[in-house]
């Protein structure tokens, strides 16, 4: 994407009394589905070099779209009206944690899609990145009666019995970024399939590392759902072809998605294993501090994982003086728009959550969505495909989100 293209994305946002992040999330989403394929294939740069030109391709038309009015966008809104039903109740989003980038772009595109829609959106941040901080949350929201209430969950499990309350209270319940077990909520809004995330990051670490030696993964929560389902799925890659068997994980460590937390087990790491090639950091917290440690010390290990463009553009590059090579990602604020949508069709009864359901989301580049079933058999919406960010596109997209 060519950086004249986000100007004009960016202006026609602009121009269209939207945020620049939001306005411009149907051009992300089409690059990123453009780009499909060059997250498995992520250390092979000739071919993402071509993948990227023909996503610049589809990002360009998209942003011409964009440019051309706000009258589009009305016609697909009220198009969305129609089979996704009326939204004239509250909507509610329990992101994570409060003071993280990623998820208040979640809850951009959330209010976004709410309001496009007519609702009243309600984001309810918890104290801290916890199952306890979010049950007092979303017990809140049951006592004022929401419609709906999407969560990203800090736990499998431990939600399970308010969420049980919140259905019997006749509220929908979906999740989104990160799951909880299928009976607890009606359908999981997933940014993209797990083994392609998993796959993505142990292709990276194997291309990164020169195909041997240590690494270790700075993860968030202990409990996190999302980072616990990436980190299982590059264990079962790395154990399935040969390919990867000079490669050596050392340690999973925590930083909680707090910033000094992170920095502190980054250096913890460092100090540990001296022979250290590669830390994988599957949390936009976590790869922040990670980058700036490794960058600041001038220190020889790489870093790859799940990073904001916005917060990793100074520690992307090829050179000894950055960091981070590359990184993936997805969109935050179509995910946040995707629950929103999401929590409108199910508490009209649109959706129930079953597989093989179609509904309209609105603008995004996916819309119509079907409900699709994951390897364990639990329901999911999936968003799109990991991205891949490199010196050659993360300054555009530090402008987008
Ligand atoms: C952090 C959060 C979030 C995750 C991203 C990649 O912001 O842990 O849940 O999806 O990283």
């Amino acid at each position: 994407m060519k950086r004249q293209v986000v100007s004009v994305m960016l202006t026609a946002a602009m121009a269209a009394g939207m945020m620049a992040g939001c306005g411009s999330s149907t051009a992300a989403t089409s690059s990123a589905s453009s780009a499909a394929a060059s997250s498995s294939t992520a250390a092979a740069s000739s071919s993402a070099a071509e993948e990227s030109s023909s996503s610049e391709a589809a990002t360009s038309s998209s942003a011409t779209e964009t440019a051309e009015a706000s009258s589009a966008e009305e016609v697909k809104s009220s198009s969305a009206a129609a089979s996704t039903g009326k939204a004239d109740g509250t909507y509610a989003l329990v992101p994570k944690s409060a003071g993280n980038p990623f998820n208040e772009r979640e809850a951009d595109g959330f209010t976004e899609a709410v309001k496009a829609m007519g609702g009243t959106p309600v984001v309810s941040y918890p104290d801290s990145a916890t199952a306890d901080a979010q049950i007092t949350v979303i017990q809140s929201l049951i006592s004022q009666g929401v419609d709906s209430i999407a969560v990203a969950a800090n736990d499998a499990n431990a939600l399970s019995a308010v969420l049980q309350q919140a259905k019997d209270a006749g509220i929908a319940v979906c999740t989104l970024d990160s799951d909880v077990a299928a009976a607890d909520r009606a359908v999981f809004c997933n940014q993209a399939g797990v083994q392609e995330i998993g796959q993505a990051l142990m292709d990276a670490v194997l291309d990164i590392s020169g195909g041997e030696g240590q690494y270790a993964i700075l993860s968030a929560t202990s409990q996190a759902t999302n980072q616990n389902a990436w980190i299982d799925a590059m264990k079962q890659i790395a154990a399935s072809d040969d390919k990867y068997s000079k490669l050596e994980l050392v340690e999973v460590a925590y930083g909680d998605d707090e910033p000094q937390k992170s920095t502190d087990q980054t250096q913890a790491l460092l100090t540990k294993y001296p022979d250290l090639k590669v830390i994988c950091s599957p949390t936009t917290v976590g790869i922040a501090a990670a980058a700036k440690v490794l960058q600041d010390q001038g220190s020889s290990v790489k870093l790859t994982g799940l990073g904001l463009p916005s917060e990793m553009k100074e520690y992307i590059g090829d050179d000894d003086a950055h960091s981070c090579p590359y990184m993936f990602l997805w969109n935050p604020i179509d995910l946040g728009k995707l629950a929103g949508y999401t929590s409108i069709a199910l508490a009209n009864g649109t959706i129930t959550g079953a597989e093989g359901e179609t509904f309209e989301a609105g603008d995004l580049e996916g819309s119509p969505y079907t409900i699709t079933k994951n390897s364990d058999g639990a329901t999911e919406i999936i968003l799109g495909q990991p991205f891949k960010f490199d010196p050659s596109n993360i300054e555009e997209w530090a402008q987008v989100y």
